[in-house]
């Protein structure tokens, strides 16, 4: 029988799947494993099913051994997995594209909504205890209708994001290092600018790009420096993505008004000057938390394994 590692617990249904393959090893641990146990936990494994906290890289690999034939992610993110070294060890790497598109563009536009009109503020007021009463100038925030909206990235997600946007009347613009066509900013109604034009015009800056060399820390103390300091910053995409250390700077500075963020540059672990901002939003990496989306992101994570077992081409397979 195979041996089949899930170095996290998944929805029950993926696990029967995974049952009928081989023999299914889950990690009872309710935090990721640490890199000794992933690599013991991996030796003779047919398979690894791997949360976006797992380290895939060439150690890993050669610990696991000449059986493996998948590491399959389950995240459409892969910043955690070295692609090139699953190449060349013959072994597939997967996501879970498509899987998690709308309900993550619904977190994004939740923050996109919640930041500006200090919603989780309010909350927090009201259950302090602490005496309020109605007036002209009470917690006035920023509009997010009507506002000028700017995406980093445009992807699928960002695609979503776009489509929410139109309800409420908002002008969108986007930068990634590679324009889209024509065609698509047209059926889309968006308008490409310089990265320096979207930090510089957006009442909110919404991050939809992967981790990547490239991008890491892309949201610096430059970048900051080039938003008004009536926008707002949402990250939804990587924690990495921005210098949390630059923006808790930033903040305190008054150099942008808020900002709302699901992701952090070392999760679990929050950085104290974020906590301690009234004008800042935080959530614990919720971004596809629905039964619906994690139920479809477990299926399509099986449905790699499946195929990888079987020898057939895996669907998601992220080698080129
Ligand atoms: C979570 C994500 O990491 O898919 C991704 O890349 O960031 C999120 O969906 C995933 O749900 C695992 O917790």
């Amino acid at each position: 029988m195979v041996k089949i590692i899930v170095t996290r617990a998944l929805p029950e249904i993926a696990l029967e799947r995974l049952g009928a393959l081989g023999e299914v090893w889950v990690s009872s641990y309710p935090r990721p494993l640490t890199v000794q146990e992933l690599h013991e936990t991996a030796a003779g494994a047919a398979a690894l099913v791997t949360m976006p906290m797992d380290r895939v890289d060439a150690p890993l690999l050669a610990a696991a051994g000449p059986n493996l034939k998948i590491v399959a992610n389950f995240a459409v993110g892969f910043d955690n997995i070295d692609v090139e070294a699953c190449a060349a060890a013959g072994v597939a790497a997967s996501n879970v594209p498509d899987t998690l598109v709308e309900t993550t563009a619904d977190l994004a536009f939740a923050l996109i909504l919640a930041t500006p009109r200090r919603i989780v503020e309010g909350d927090r007021l009201i259950r302090a205890g602490r005496p309020w009463s109605w007036s002209w100038d009470f917690m006035l925030g920023r509009d997010a209708w009507g506002s000028t909206l700017g995406l980093v990235g445009l992807g699928a997600i960002a695609k979503a994001v776009v489509r929410r946007a139109r309800g409420f009347d908002m002008d969108v613009i986007y930068w990634k290092p590679e324009r889209a066509s024509e065609a698509l900013e047209q059926e889309l109604g968006v308008r490409y600018v310089t990265f320096d034009e979207l930090l510089e015009r957006s009442d909110i800056v919404s991050l939809h790009c992967p981790l990547t060399d490239g991008t890491k820390h892309l949201i610096n103390a430059a970048a900051l420096a080039k938003m008004q300091p009536t926008a707002f910053l949402v990250n939804t995409a990587r924690g990495a993505i921005v210098d949390e250390a630059a923006l808790v700077r930033a903040l305190d500075k008054g150099v942008i008004a808020g900002a709302g963020l699901d992701v952090f540059e070392r999760e679990p672990v929050v950085h104290p000057g974020l906590k301690q901002r009234a004008n800042v939003v935080l959530v614990p990496h919720l971004g596809s938390a629905t039964v619906d989306t994690r139920e479809r992101m477990a299926l399509r994570a099986v449905a790699n394994v499946e195929a990888a077992l079987a020898g057939r081409p895996v669907p998601d397979d992220l080698r080129s």
